[in-house]
Protein backbone atom coordinates (compact mmCIF):
# COMPACT_ATOMS: atom_id res chain seq x y z
CA UNK A 1 0.00 0.00 0.00
CA UNK A 2 2.57 2.59 0.80
CA UNK A 3 6.11 1.97 2.33
CA UNK A 4 8.17 4.50 4.00
CA UNK A 5 11.91 4.77 4.30
CA UNK A 6 14.20 7.03 6.04
CA UNK A 7 17.39 7.36 4.11
CA UNK A 8 19.21 10.16 6.40
CA UNK A 9 18.85 12.38 9.43
CA UNK A 10 20.22 15.39 9.60
CA UNK A 11 18.99 16.64 13.57
CA UNK A 12 15.34 16.06 13.75
CA UNK A 13 15.55 16.43 9.89
CA UNK A 14 14.19 13.75 7.76
CA UNK A 15 15.23 12.70 4.33
CA UNK A 16 12.72 9.94 3.18
CA UNK A 17 11.19 8.12 0.54
CA UNK A 18 7.08 7.27 0.22
CA UNK A 19 6.42 4.34 -1.98
CA UNK A 20 2.75 4.94 -3.29
CA UNK A 21 0.53 2.84 -5.53
CA UNK A 22 0.81 6.09 -7.84
CA UNK A 23 4.50 6.97 -7.76
CA UNK A 24 7.54 6.81 -5.25
CA UNK A 25 7.73 10.44 -3.58
CA UNK A 26 10.88 12.39 -1.92
CA UNK A 27 10.18 13.40 1.44
CA UNK A 28 9.98 16.12 3.00
CA UNK A 29 7.23 16.61 0.14
CA UNK A 30 4.55 19.80 0.03
CA UNK A 31 0.99 18.76 -1.57
CA UNK A 32 -1.16 21.11 -3.24
CA UNK A 33 -4.32 21.53 -2.52
CA UNK A 34 -6.91 20.51 -4.97
CA UNK A 35 -9.95 21.17 -3.11
CA UNK A 36 -12.70 20.37 -5.70
CA UNK A 37 -10.70 17.28 -7.87
CA UNK A 38 -8.36 20.39 -9.51
CA UNK A 39 -5.37 22.66 -8.06
CA UNK A 40 -6.97 26.06 -8.92
CA UNK A 41 -6.42 27.15 -12.36
CA UNK A 42 -3.32 24.28 -13.27
CA UNK A 43 -3.77 21.23 -15.43
CA UNK A 44 -2.63 18.06 -14.53
CA UNK A 45 0.24 18.19 -16.91
CA UNK A 46 1.52 21.65 -15.38
CA UNK A 47 1.41 20.16 -12.10
CA UNK A 48 4.03 16.88 -12.91
CA UNK A 49 6.07 19.98 -15.02
CA UNK A 50 6.12 21.47 -11.45
CA UNK A 51 7.50 18.57 -10.00
CA UNK A 52 4.40 17.53 -8.17
CA UNK A 53 4.26 14.11 -7.18
CA UNK A 54 1.16 14.29 -4.70
CA UNK A 55 -1.84 16.08 -4.37
CA UNK A 56 -4.98 16.66 -1.48
CA UNK A 57 -8.40 16.44 -2.38
CA UNK A 58 -11.29 16.98 0.30
CA UNK A 59 -13.81 14.42 1.21
CA UNK A 60 -16.47 17.18 2.79
CA UNK A 61 -16.43 19.33 -1.50
CA UNK A 62 -16.51 15.92 -3.61
CA UNK A 63 -19.29 14.08 -1.13
CA UNK A 64 -21.35 17.54 -1.89
CA UNK A 65 -20.37 18.25 -5.43
CA UNK A 66 -20.11 16.08 -7.82
CA UNK A 67 -21.05 13.10 -4.66
CA UNK A 68 -18.03 9.97 -4.22
CA UNK A 69 -20.84 7.08 -5.93
CA UNK A 70 -20.28 9.04 -9.13
CA UNK A 71 -17.08 9.21 -9.34
CA UNK A 72 -16.47 6.16 -7.74
CA UNK A 73 -18.25 5.09 -10.98
CA UNK A 74 -16.48 7.26 -12.96
CA UNK A 75 -13.43 5.34 -12.33
CA UNK A 76 -12.14 6.74 -8.98
CA UNK A 77 -10.80 9.89 -8.37
CA UNK A 78 -7.41 9.30 -10.21
CA UNK A 79 -9.26 8.72 -13.37
CA UNK A 80 -12.14 11.18 -12.80
CA UNK A 81 -9.67 14.35 -12.58
CA UNK A 82 -7.10 12.09 -14.96
CA UNK A 83 -4.47 12.68 -12.35
CA UNK A 84 -1.37 9.78 -12.58
CA UNK A 85 0.26 11.16 -9.04
CA UNK A 86 -0.31 10.11 -5.53
CA UNK A 87 -3.41 11.63 -4.25
CA UNK A 88 -4.56 12.03 -0.66
CA UNK A 89 -7.71 13.31 0.92
CA UNK A 90 -8.65 14.47 4.15
CA UNK A 91 -11.41 13.45 6.25
CA UNK A 92 -13.56 16.41 6.00
CA UNK A 93 -13.86 16.67 9.90
CA UNK A 94 -11.75 20.14 9.59
CA UNK A 95 -13.72 21.25 6.60
CA UNK A 96 -17.15 20.89 8.45
CA UNK A 97 -15.95 22.37 12.11
CA UNK A 98 -13.27 24.58 12.09
CA UNK A 99 -13.82 26.95 8.76
CA UNK A 100 -17.48 26.50 9.85
CA UNK A 101 -18.01 29.83 11.02
CA UNK A 102 -17.33 31.76 7.57
CA UNK A 103 -13.76 31.86 6.30
CA UNK A 104 -15.57 29.96 3.36
CA UNK A 105 -13.70 30.00 0.31
CA UNK A 106 -11.17 27.59 -1.23
CA UNK A 107 -11.17 24.68 1.71
CA UNK A 108 -13.68 26.58 4.06
CA UNK A 109 -16.93 24.63 4.49
CA UNK A 110 -18.50 28.58 4.72
CA UNK A 111 -20.77 30.77 6.28
CA UNK A 112 -24.04 29.80 8.35
CA UNK A 113 -22.76 25.89 8.12
CA UNK A 114 -24.75 24.99 11.65
CA UNK A 115 -22.54 22.19 12.98
CA UNK A 116 -23.78 19.40 15.50
CA UNK A 117 -21.53 17.22 17.24
CA UNK A 118 -22.49 14.14 18.95
CA UNK A 119 -20.72 10.77 19.92
CA UNK A 120 -22.08 9.28 16.40
CA UNK A 121 -20.42 11.90 14.05
CA UNK A 122 -21.82 15.73 12.97
CA UNK A 123 -24.39 17.09 11.86
CA UNK A 124 -23.65 20.16 9.40
CA UNK A 125 -25.64 21.92 6.52
CA UNK A 126 -23.74 22.18 3.21
CA UNK A 127 -22.00 25.59 1.87
CA UNK A 128 -23.77 24.93 -1.33
CA UNK A 129 -27.65 24.71 -0.47
CA UNK A 130 -27.97 24.22 2.86
CA UNK A 131 -29.02 20.72 2.72
CA UNK A 132 -28.46 18.91 6.27
CA UNK A 133 -25.74 15.95 6.30
CA UNK A 134 -24.10 13.64 8.43
CA UNK A 135 -20.69 12.45 8.69
CA UNK A 136 -18.98 10.31 10.56
CA UNK A 137 -15.87 8.29 11.09
CA UNK A 138 -17.18 5.05 9.20
CA UNK A 139 -18.80 7.21 6.58
CA UNK A 140 -15.63 9.32 5.94
CA UNK A 141 -13.95 6.50 5.78
CA UNK A 142 -16.25 4.91 3.31
CA UNK A 143 -16.03 8.21 0.88
CA UNK A 144 -12.43 8.06 0.94
CA UNK A 145 -12.49 4.45 0.09
CA UNK A 146 -14.87 5.29 -3.27
CA UNK A 147 -12.41 8.27 -4.09
CA UNK A 148 -9.66 6.15 -3.86
CA UNK A 149 -6.61 8.46 -3.19
CA UNK A 150 -3.49 6.52 -1.95
CA UNK A 151 -3.77 8.08 1.64
CA UNK A 152 -6.55 8.63 2.88
CA UNK A 153 -7.17 10.50 7.08
CA UNK A 154 -8.99 9.40 10.11
CA UNK A 155 -12.44 12.07 10.69
CA UNK A 156 -11.37 14.21 13.70
CA UNK A 157 -12.51 17.17 14.97
CA UNK A 158 -10.13 20.10 14.83
CA UNK A 159 -11.11 22.73 18.29
CA UNK A 160 -9.78 26.25 18.31
CA UNK A 161 -5.92 25.64 19.60
CA UNK A 162 -6.62 28.73 22.22
CA UNK A 163 -9.92 26.86 23.48
CA UNK A 164 -10.05 25.99 27.17
CA UNK A 165 -8.18 22.89 28.52
CA UNK A 166 -11.54 21.67 28.92
CA UNK A 167 -13.05 21.49 25.64
CA UNK A 168 -9.81 19.98 24.29
CA UNK A 169 -9.58 17.18 26.91
CA UNK A 170 -13.22 16.29 25.49
CA UNK A 171 -13.27 17.19 22.37
CA UNK A 172 -9.62 14.87 22.13
CA UNK A 173 -10.94 11.52 23.76
CA UNK A 174 -13.73 11.85 21.39
CA UNK A 175 -11.16 11.79 18.32
CA UNK A 176 -9.87 9.11 19.93
CA UNK A 177 -12.87 6.87 19.66
CA UNK A 178 -13.50 8.21 16.35
CA UNK A 179 -9.95 6.81 15.82
CA UNK A 180 -10.62 3.42 16.66
CA UNK A 181 -14.35 3.56 14.44
CA UNK A 182 -12.16 4.67 11.31
CA UNK A 183 -9.39 1.82 11.80
CA UNK A 184 -11.98 -0.84 12.27
CA UNK A 185 -13.89 0.96 8.77
CA UNK A 186 -11.17 1.01 6.65
CA UNK A 187 -9.73 -2.55 7.77
CA UNK A 188 -13.03 -4.18 6.84
CA UNK A 189 -13.05 -1.83 3.60
CA UNK A 190 -9.55 -3.07 2.49
CA UNK A 191 -10.24 -6.75 3.12
CA UNK A 192 -13.59 -6.51 1.03
CA UNK A 193 -11.37 -4.85 -1.62
CA UNK A 194 -8.70 -7.29 -1.78
CA UNK A 195 -11.60 -10.15 -2.44
CA UNK A 196 -12.66 -8.02 -5.54
CA UNK A 197 -9.61 -10.52 -7.18
CA UNK A 198 -6.88 -9.69 -9.21
CA UNK A 199 -9.17 -6.07 -10.55
CA UNK A 200 -8.78 -4.69 -7.12
CA UNK A 201 -8.49 -1.46 -6.89
CA UNK A 202 -5.25 -0.34 -5.36
CA UNK A 203 -5.20 -0.13 -0.85
CA UNK A 204 -5.78 2.99 0.97
CA UNK A 205 -3.39 3.75 3.31
CA UNK A 206 -5.03 5.42 6.65
CA UNK A 207 -3.13 8.02 8.50
CA UNK A 208 -4.12 9.12 12.07
CA UNK A 209 -4.25 12.34 13.58
CA UNK A 210 -3.42 13.32 16.77
CA UNK A 211 -5.33 16.54 18.40
CA UNK A 212 -4.16 17.88 21.70
CA UNK A 213 -4.11 21.73 21.23
CA UNK A 214 -1.51 23.28 22.86
CA UNK A 215 -1.26 21.21 25.65
CA UNK A 216 2.04 18.63 25.68
CA UNK A 217 0.35 16.14 28.02
CA UNK A 218 -2.64 15.45 25.84
CA UNK A 219 -0.49 15.79 22.54
CA UNK A 220 1.48 13.04 23.95
CA UNK A 221 -1.14 11.14 24.81
CA UNK A 222 -3.16 11.13 21.94
CA UNK A 223 0.22 10.13 19.88
CA UNK A 224 0.70 6.88 22.35
CA UNK A 225 -2.64 5.85 21.45
CA UNK A 226 -2.46 6.08 18.10
CA UNK A 227 0.97 4.60 17.53
CA UNK A 228 -0.37 1.62 18.93
CA UNK A 229 -2.50 1.00 16.16
CA UNK A 230 -0.40 1.02 13.82
CA UNK A 231 -1.14 2.66 10.96
CA UNK A 232 0.72 3.55 7.53
CA UNK A 233 1.30 7.00 8.70
CA UNK A 234 0.71 9.41 11.18
CA UNK A 235 -0.53 13.82 10.85
CA UNK A 236 -0.15 16.16 13.74
CA UNK A 237 -4.01 18.17 13.34
CA UNK A 238 -4.97 21.17 14.80
CA UNK A 239 -2.19 23.55 14.57
CA UNK A 240 -2.39 26.47 12.71
CA UNK A 241 -6.16 27.07 13.87
CA UNK A 242 -5.91 30.58 15.60
CA UNK A 243 -2.54 30.20 17.91
CA UNK A 244 0.52 32.78 17.25
CA UNK A 245 3.49 31.01 14.22
CA UNK A 246 5.76 30.92 17.54
CA UNK A 247 3.46 28.05 19.41
CA UNK A 248 2.91 26.42 16.50
CA UNK A 249 6.91 25.93 16.26
CA UNK A 250 7.18 25.16 19.24
CA UNK A 251 4.66 22.27 19.44
CA UNK A 252 5.42 20.92 16.32
CA UNK A 253 9.00 20.68 17.59
CA UNK A 254 7.84 18.95 20.55
CA UNK A 255 5.21 16.69 18.78
CA UNK A 256 6.78 15.45 15.73
CA UNK A 257 9.47 13.52 17.09
CA UNK A 258 7.25 11.58 18.98
CA UNK A 259 5.72 10.51 16.52
CA UNK A 260 6.72 6.71 15.03
CA UNK A 261 10.47 7.64 13.48
CA UNK A 262 9.23 4.63 10.91
CA UNK A 263 6.49 6.46 9.49
CA UNK A 264 5.77 9.39 7.41
CA UNK A 265 4.73 12.35 9.89
CA UNK A 266 2.64 14.57 7.91
CA UNK A 267 1.57 18.68 9.77
CA UNK A 268 -2.00 19.37 8.31
CA UNK A 269 -2.41 22.42 6.49
CA UNK A 270 0.70 24.23 7.39
CA UNK A 271 2.02 26.60 6.04
CA UNK A 272 3.88 29.58 4.99
CA UNK A 273 7.74 28.87 3.88
CA UNK A 274 8.67 29.40 7.25
CA UNK A 275 6.60 27.37 8.62
CA UNK A 276 7.85 24.26 6.31
CA UNK A 277 11.09 24.82 7.56
CA UNK A 278 9.93 24.41 11.01
CA UNK A 279 8.66 21.35 10.41
CA UNK A 280 11.04 20.16 8.59
CA UNK A 281 13.63 21.22 11.30
CA UNK A 282 11.32 19.14 13.56
CA UNK A 283 11.08 15.80 11.85
CA UNK A 284 8.02 16.43 9.16
CA UNK A 285 8.02 14.81 6.43
CA UNK A 286 4.98 16.55 4.92
CA UNK A 287 2.51 19.11 4.00
CA UNK A 288 -0.48 20.62 1.97
CA UNK A 289 -1.74 24.10 2.25
CA UNK A 290 -3.72 26.28 0.04
CA UNK A 291 -1.35 29.51 0.87
CA UNK A 292 1.00 28.54 -2.45
CA UNK A 293 -2.21 28.52 -4.49
CA UNK A 294 -4.72 30.93 -2.46
CA UNK A 295 -2.76 33.69 -2.30
CA UNK A 296 -1.72 33.79 -5.93
CA UNK A 297 -4.66 34.53 -6.85
CA UNK A 298 -5.02 37.25 -4.76
CA UNK A 299 -1.61 38.44 -6.21
CA UNK A 300 0.45 37.81 -3.71
CA UNK A 301 3.84 35.99 -4.74
CA UNK A 302 6.26 34.03 -2.55
CA UNK A 303 9.87 34.53 -3.49
CA UNK A 304 13.39 34.38 -2.81
CA UNK A 305 13.40 37.93 -1.25
CA UNK A 306 10.18 37.30 0.56
CA UNK A 307 6.65 38.39 -0.59
CA UNK A 308 5.79 40.56 -3.09
CA UNK A 309 2.13 42.20 -3.87
CA UNK A 310 1.64 42.19 -7.09
CA UNK A 311 -0.85 44.77 -7.78
CA UNK A 312 1.22 47.62 -6.04
CA UNK A 313 1.57 50.65 -8.23
CA UNK A 314 5.36 50.61 -7.66
CA UNK A 315 5.33 47.95 -10.38
CA UNK A 316 3.96 49.29 -13.06
CA UNK A 317 6.88 50.19 -14.84
CA UNK A 318 8.92 47.45 -13.39
CA UNK A 319 10.40 44.82 -16.35
CA UNK A 320 11.89 42.11 -13.90
CA UNK A 321 10.28 38.99 -13.11
CA UNK A 322 8.59 38.95 -10.34
CA UNK A 323 11.65 36.99 -9.30
CA UNK A 324 15.25 37.16 -11.02
CA UNK A 325 16.25 34.02 -8.86
CA UNK A 326 12.97 32.06 -9.68
CA UNK A 327 13.38 29.60 -12.98
CA UNK A 328 9.11 29.29 -13.00
CA UNK A 329 7.65 29.37 -16.56
CA UNK A 330 6.18 32.85 -15.01
CA UNK A 331 9.86 34.41 -14.36
CA UNK A 332 11.34 33.18 -17.39
CA UNK A 333 8.68 34.92 -19.66
CA UNK A 334 6.37 37.53 -18.06
CA UNK A 335 7.79 41.49 -15.82
CA UNK A 336 5.87 42.54 -12.69
CA UNK A 337 4.60 45.19 -14.60
CA UNK A 338 2.61 42.30 -17.09
CA UNK A 339 1.72 40.18 -14.47
CA UNK A 340 0.61 44.08 -12.42
CA UNK A 341 -2.22 44.61 -15.42
CA UNK A 342 -2.95 41.31 -15.44
CA UNK A 343 -3.89 41.01 -12.32
CA UNK A 344 -6.16 44.54 -12.28
CA UNK A 345 -7.86 43.50 -15.30
CA UNK A 346 -8.58 40.74 -14.15
CA UNK A 347 -7.40 38.23 -17.06
CA UNK A 348 -7.66 34.93 -15.78
CA UNK A 349 -4.01 34.44 -17.15
CA UNK A 350 -2.51 36.09 -14.36
CA UNK A 351 -4.05 34.08 -11.85
CA UNK A 352 -2.62 30.89 -13.72
CA UNK A 353 0.94 32.34 -14.12
CA UNK A 354 0.81 33.66 -10.60
CA UNK A 355 -0.06 30.06 -8.93
CA UNK A 356 2.68 28.29 -11.45
CA UNK A 357 5.24 30.69 -9.52
CA UNK A 358 3.74 29.92 -6.03
CA UNK A 359 3.26 26.49 -6.41
CA UNK A 360 6.74 26.46 -8.43
CA UNK A 361 8.39 28.66 -5.35
CA UNK A 362 6.89 25.97 -2.79
CA UNK A 363 8.36 22.71 -4.32
CA UNK A 364 11.85 23.90 -4.98
CA UNK A 365 11.95 25.27 -1.81
CA UNK A 366 11.25 21.40 -0.67
CA UNK A 367 13.70 20.15 -2.90
CA UNK A 368 16.53 22.52 -2.03
CA UNK A 369 15.87 21.50 1.65
CA UNK A 370 16.07 17.51 0.68
CA UNK A 371 19.22 18.36 -0.50
CA UNK A 372 20.33 20.38 2.44
CA UNK A 373 19.48 17.42 4.53
CA UNK A 374 21.34 15.47 2.60
CA UNK A 375 24.29 17.53 2.77
CA UNK A 376 24.23 17.41 6.92
CA UNK A 377 23.58 21.47 6.48
CA UNK A 378 19.63 21.72 6.71
CA UNK A 379 20.34 24.37 10.04
CA UNK A 380 22.84 26.39 8.40
CA UNK A 381 20.36 26.65 5.17
CA UNK A 382 17.17 27.19 7.02
CA UNK A 383 18.94 30.22 8.75
CA UNK A 384 19.95 31.60 5.20
CA UNK A 385 16.33 31.51 3.53
CA UNK A 386 14.84 33.32 6.50
CA UNK A 387 17.31 35.85 6.02
CA UNK A 388 16.80 36.37 2.77
CA UNK A 389 12.90 36.15 3.11
CA UNK A 390 13.42 38.74 5.46
CA UNK A 391 15.38 41.36 2.99
CA UNK A 392 12.23 42.14 0.89
CA UNK A 393 11.90 42.23 -2.78
CA UNK A 394 13.92 45.17 -4.38
N1 LIG B 1 -7.64 17.87 10.87
C1 LIG B 1 -7.98 17.51 9.60
N2 LIG B 1 -7.62 18.25 8.54
C2 LIG B 1 -6.94 19.39 8.75
C3 LIG B 1 -6.57 19.82 10.03
C4 LIG B 1 -6.94 19.02 11.17
O1 LIG B 1 -6.64 19.32 12.32
C5 LIG B 1 -5.89 21.04 9.86
C6 LIG B 1 -5.33 21.90 10.91
N3 LIG B 1 -4.29 22.74 10.47
C7 LIG B 1 -5.87 21.30 8.48
N4 LIG B 1 -6.51 20.31 7.83
N5 LIG B 1 -8.67 16.39 9.40
ZN1 LIG C 1 8.79 32.17 -10.72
Amino acid sequence: MIRYQLLRQDGEARRGRLETPHGTLETPVFMPVGTAATVKTLSPDELTGLGAGIILGNTYHLYLRPGHERIARLGGLHRFMSWQGALLTDSGGFQVFSLGEGKGGEEGAGKGSLVKIVEEGVEFRSHLDGGKHFLSPERAVEIQEALGADVIMAFDECPPSLADRAYHERSLARTQRWLLRCRDAWTEAEARKADEGPQARTPCALFGIAQGGLFPDLRRRAIEEAAALELPGYALGGYAVGEEPEQMWEGVARDAPLLPAGKPRYLMGVGTPEDLLAGIAAGVDMFDCVLPTRCARNGLLFTSRGRLTIRNARYADDPRPPDPACGCYTCRNFSRAYLRHLFRAGELLGLRLNTLHNVHHYLTLMAEARAAIEAGRFAAFRQERLAAWRSGPE
